[in-house]
């Protein structure tokens, strides 16, 4: 806290400062059995990968004006979205500075800069992409003291257009995309060598069927060996660490996609050390990913999370403080999984302000940690060993209406961004100055 408070507001009123409010939810949530300022201490701790694929509709610096493809829907035409990289890096830093912590980039391969004599100059292709055309990136995560995750794009791609990539029937076509994967886990080594903070590089491969496949064994069979392809190469888990990302079907994708989680999770399994990545709008709609990871932490050392809110499909709508929000962060705490788990949103909304989007996903997050960390765990776990069940709903249901915003107004205050509902109008301010000129 005392690093939040001197690197974002100097001089700023002091952390605890009287707050009437604050005291008083302190004091409930101390009768209740929880110690607000551990939570709030852990909570402090804690990184969310902000995507960088929200502010501009998933669109990218090579294809202008062209849709992401690979099943990757974004609706709605807010003005204001990011043109360029300088622009993108300008609607994060407002966003970032609406969230209270020290959070990390997701950064996609296809956010590349490329031109510039510094960069080699000239249109690179994916498979030759170097740490070098992400180097402004670099500066700006180094700048911020943040940490940075990297995706290799297979999408958005003439290569991709026809719905396979790794798994692709022609070896030629499957050849440049792990050559792909393959740089993108340099740029990721680099990044995270030169930021000091592993780089998470996650795979996302859209391919699949949109009718019922014969075969659903052979594209399984070559994802594989192209994984086996990418992953080639040891890196140090220092520096960067390797994730994969299941989904149950896409648009375009509806009777079979070849990447499923049962072919992720036995991957990752089999290749001790690749993390798994949890979307959660990536099952069926009645699944929630929060029951899940007990269940894979046991087979595996760390994962990642795709915080995400499907609306009926995987619709990738911005993250709200559902009871399925709720849940994954409750399970994150009541398991201690925080430690090994990498945090990201990943939504995309061109409806709204984009920067909004941003602000409301990750305070979201936030908040939902938040009272995850503020439960009695000890007495909910003593009234559930115990068989006492009628206690452990009961509490569960009094910890609702415990005073969760008076502990998060306080905390964003003494993190120096705005507490309640404060931030919209520097948002509404920046649309009107910035976002509104482009
Ligand atoms: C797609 C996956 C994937 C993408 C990003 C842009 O369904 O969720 O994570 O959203 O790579
Ligand atoms: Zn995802």
């Amino acid at each position: 806290m005392p690093d939040l408070i001197s690197s974002r507001r100097a001089g700023g009123p002091a952390a605890g400062a009287a707050d009437p409010s604050f005291a008083l939810a302190r004091e409930r949530y101390a009768a209740a059995g929880a110690d607000v300022d551990a939570a709030l201490a852990a909570l402090a701790g804690i990184a969310v990968a902000l995507h960088c694929w929200q502010g501009d509709d998933v669109g990218g610096f090579e294809r202008a004006g062209e849709a992401p493809g690979g099943g990757l829907a974004v609706t709605g035409n807010h003005p204001g979205k990011a043109r360029t990289p300088d622009e993108l890096r300008a609607d994060l830093d407002k966003a970032l500075s609406l969230v209270p912590g020290t959070h990390r980039l997701n950064l996609h391969a296809s956010y590349a800069e490329t031109g510039g004599a510094a960069a080699g100059g000239g249109k690179v292709d994916r498979d030759a992409l170097e740490p070098a055309h992400f180097r402004r990136w670099l500066d700006w995560a180094r700048a911020k003291g943040m940490g940075v995750d990297f995706n290799p794009t297979f999408f958005a791609h003439p290569l991709a257009d026809d719905g396979f990539t790794l798994s692709h029937p022609d070896p030629e076509v499957r050849a440049f995309w792990v050559r792909h994967g393959q740089a993108c886990r340099r740029v990721g080594a680099a990044f995270g060598a030169a930021l000091g903070s592993p780089c998470v590089t996650n795979v996302w491969v859209p391919d699949g069927m949109k009718d019922t496949p014969v075969d659903r064994l052979g594209p399984r069979r070559r994802l594989e060996a192209s994984l086996d392809a990418v992953f080639a190469d040891p890196l140090d888990p220092a520096v960067h660490l390797d994730a994969v990302e299941p989904k149950l079907f896409g648009i375009g994708s509806e009777s079979y996609v070849v990447g499923s989680h049962e072919f992720y999770l036995g991957y990752a399994v089999r290749r001790r050390g690749v993390l798994m990545t949890l979307d959660a709008g990536h099952y069926h709609p009645t699944e929630s990913i929060a029951d899940k990871l007990s269940a894979v932490s046991l087979s595996l050392d760390r994962f990642a999370l795709h915080v995400s809110r499907g609306v009926r499909w995987d619709s990738d709508h911005v993250v709200t403080l559902t009871d399925d929000l709720h849940a994954i962060a409750q399970e994150l705490v009541r398991n201690d999984l925080l430690g090994r788990t990498h945090l990201g949103l990943d939504y995309f909304d061109a409806s709204i302000n984009r920067v909004a989007a941003w602000v409301i996903g990750a305070r979201n997050l936030l908040k939902a940690l938040l009272a995850a960390l503020l439960e009695p765990r000890e007495r909910l776990r003593r009234a559930e060993a115990e068989g006492d069940y009628t206690t452990r709903l009961a509490l569960l249901e009094e910890q609702k209406t415990l005073p969760l915003g008076a502990v998060w107004d306080h905390y964003c205050e003494s993190a120096g961004v705005p507490a309640g509902a404060a931030w919209l109008d520097e948002v509404k301010a920046y649309e009107w100055d910035v976002l509104a000129k482009r």
